[in-house]
């Protein structure tokens, strides 16, 4: 959290942090089991952001609140979140299954933009948490997991850094290219799958 953010997210800030740290731990605890149970690491990496106060305010105003800390707290599921990045696309719903297990949170909403990409070929699995917050009044927040494999957050990734891109000549070549873009990764995702999987069964 830079100086802005501490400003604008003020008493919640320490606590904000806290929470960040604990779900980070207890993600890393569910993959470290997986890992345990399957002999394989189902993730590259995973991290977690605080969401900046620019990208709160903006989101708040678009839908029509108070651009304040608490309101963000009160109405938005993503101040806090995380991503999980998977080598295979099966680890994927062994973590969610394994985070549906879990008592330290409460699954709200699961959105599977794998077995529904949207439009642009985007693929991940987002899962909105309930977890407690027990802070100045507010007794839970929303927490945002994605969870997707490396394939699918390579493209995510070139894709936003294209998207800050102005003026763009030919926008529906490029839109159509990075679908192509999207679906082939997806293609060699399942492919991937299926070798870890004849190899994990001997041939
Ligand atoms: P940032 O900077 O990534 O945190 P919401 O926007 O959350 O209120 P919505 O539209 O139902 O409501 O959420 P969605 O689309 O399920 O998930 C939003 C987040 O998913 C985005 O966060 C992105 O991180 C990611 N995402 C969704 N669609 C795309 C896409 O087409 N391309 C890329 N690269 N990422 C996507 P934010 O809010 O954009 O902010």
């Amino acid at each position: 959290m830079n100086e802005t953010d501490m400003l604008f997210y003020g008493s919640y800030a320490p606590r904000l942090k806290e929470i960040t740290r604990e779900l980070l731990n207890k993600v890393r605890m569910i993959l470290d089991g997986i890992s345990s149970d399957t002999e394989t690491a189902p993730a590259e990496h995973l991290k977690a952001r605080i969401k900046s106060t620019d990208s709160v305010r903006e989101k708040l105003q678009l839908n029509g609140y108070a651009a304040t800390a608490e309101s963000g707290l009160r109405q938005l599921s993503d101040i806090i979140g995380l991503r999980v990045v998977t080598h295979f696309v099966g680890d994927i719903y062994t973590v969610l299954e394994q985070m549906q297990q879990d008592p330290s949170w409460r699954v709200v909403l699961i959105k599977d933009y794998i077995a529904n990409p949207k439009p642009n070929g985007y693929r991940s699995l987002h899962i909105i948490l309930a977890i407690p917050f027990n802070c100045e009044g507010i007794d839970n927040i929303m927490v945002e997991v994605q969870l997707r494999t490396i394939a699918m957050d390579c493209w995510a990734s070139l894709e936003h850094q294209l998207k800050y891109k102005k003026n763009i000549k030919n926008a529906n070549l490029i839109v159509d290219e990075l679908k192509r873009c999207a679906d082939e990764m997806a293609s060699t995702d399942l492919t991937m799958q299926t070798i870890r999987d004849l190899i994990q069964r001997g041939n």
